[in-house]
């Protein structure tokens, strides 16, 4: 294996910060989200949370003995537009600088995510958020103070982290702040993330920082149920309404045309110079993937339900029955453990889109861990590391697509949006009523992993 893969760990600001009211961090959607009874459960928010704004070196005391050579973090909007517009707030730049140099005196590069969905909560107020246009202009000139700040030392950036959470769980199945649930504001969002990740990237091209810029999809694998042609559309057509949908812009120039023909009208046009804008406006393609399910072409009359866990919403439009093998291992949010799957989608995702490297942004899995002790020994956690990361091999060295590193979601156990805190994605266990770092033995077995890949 070439011994320039990349090895990392992510995390998102809204997750793991806590410091919500210091160095003068303005509010986000989520804040207010986690303040309205029955949206987070336990009414748990960030405030706290893992408490890195305050305890970064530790995480990266972390990150450097688990051997890994990148850190996937998020840049809160809120700390450096308090209200989403106007000068940078200094402290909130401040800290940033300390975590970047941190982590490059610790021999460890920085993936910077600019929006990993902690809108800063007076653009949603004042301005509608991501449904009206102005938010494309926000974002890129939030991007810019980013890229001016700290572009001379990060030379990884993802613009967005999966728009299509944004757009589905925040404005078509509501489980997200804003919280609106309508058919049609999810592709009328989608389109203006698309347009802010365009001319955020036209910035940093034109600017000259150096260095390369993407995006993160999430995309779970949909396998055919059947060999018959329409299961086999079915499962693409899945694939092409999630990952397609935010990847065929930013490659291509345009939306899938299965989205088209399925969506008509309700489907925002790209202008001719948008087009031009987004068309390979990405250095690598980033992928999250957790899951797989198998899809089919529902019976004629049936109606496919819109469901919030599984598939995602969108459901009346792209029309897929969505099933899983009852044999499949679950993780604690029941996603179902399909090595294989991941090991698909990569061949999917290199075939439709030749020529870009692919970067696994995220990949992990939560677990059960009621107490301290149990929590430490993780086995599920372990074997799906290994099992994940064994598909990812195969994909490289026998498929060869081109997969040039992975991010392990997530460095420590956090604030899991919608389920508080009650679901544990972590390598290191941790929460806000524990602050302290324990690692737990998947930390070591993602340590023997890395160490295996080069030796
Ligand atoms: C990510 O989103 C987020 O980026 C991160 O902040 C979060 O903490 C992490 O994942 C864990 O949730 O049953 O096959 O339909 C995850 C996006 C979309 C992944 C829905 C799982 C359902 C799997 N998710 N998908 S499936």
């Amino acid at each position: 294996m070439t011994s320039d893969f990349v090895w990392g760990v992510a995390t998102a600001a809204y997750q793991v910060e806590g410091g919500a009211a210091e160095g003068g961090r303005g509010f986000s959607i989520w804040d207010a989200f986690c303040r309205i009874p029955g949206r987070v459960r336990g009414m748990d928010n960030g405030d706290v949370a893992c408490d890195s704004y305050h305890r970064f070196e530790q995480d990266i005391a972390m990150i450097k003995l688990l051997g890994a050579r990148a850190y996937r973090f998020s840049i809160a909007w809120p700390r450096i537009q308090p209200t989403g517009r106007g000068a940078p707030n200094p402290e909130g730049i401040a800290y940033y600088d300390r975590l970047i140099d941190a982590l490059l005196a610790a021999g460890i590069t920085p993936y910077v995510t600019l929006y990993h969905w902690d809108l800063p909560l007076d653009l949603q107020m004042s301005h509608d958020g991501w449904l009206k246009r102005a938010a494309v202009d926000d974002f890129a000139a939030y991007a810019k103070i980013c890229f001016d700040r700290f572009g001379d030392r990060v030379k990884h950036w993802i613009t967005l982290n999966e728009p299509w959470c944004v757009a589905v769980l925040g404005h078509g199945l509501g489980v997200f702040p804003p919280g609106r649930t309508d058919p049609d504001e999810p592709y009328l969002v989608a389109h203006h993330l698309l347009l802010a990740h365009a001319r955020a990237v036209q910035l940093f091209r034109e600017g000259g920082y150096g260095g390369v810029i993407g995006l993160s999809n999430n995309c779970d694998w949909r396998e055919p149920l059947s060999d018959s042609p329409r299961d086999r559309e079915a499962a693409q057509r899945a694939l092409e309404f999630c990952y397609g949908w935010f990847t065929d812009p930013v490659v291509r120039g345009d939306y899938p045309a299965v989205m088209r023909t399925r969506l008509g009208r309700r489907l925002p046009d790209f202008t001719r110079a948008e087009a031009a804008l987004l068309k390979n406006s990405v250095d690598f393609l980033g992928l999250n993937h957790y899951s797989s399910l198998y899809a089919s072409e529902p019976a004629a009359g049936t109606k496919v339900e819109t469901t919030v866990s599984g598939n995602g919403g969108l459901s009346d439009d792209q029309q897929v029955c969505l099933s899983a093998d009852p044999t499949w291992e679950k993780t604690d949010m029941q996603w179902n453990v399909v090595p294989w799957g991941f090991r698909k989608l990569l061949a999917w995702v290199a075939g439709r889109y030749p020529g870009y490297p692919i970067y696994v942004t995220e990949n992990g899995c939560a677990v059960n861990e009621p107490d301290a002790v149990s929590a430490l020994i993780d086995e599920q956690r372990c074997r799906f590391i290994h099992a994940y990361t064994e598909a990812m091999r195969a994909a490289i060295e026998e498929d060869h697509t081109d997969v040039r590193g992975y991010f392990c979601w997530s460095l420590l156990d956090n604030f899991e949006w919608g389920y508080g805190y009650s679901k544990r994605f972590g390598l290191i266990r941790c929460s806000p009523d524990n602050l302290e770092r324990v690692p737990k033995k998947s930390f070591f077995e993602y340590q023997r992993i890395i160490r295996s890949w080069f030796a």
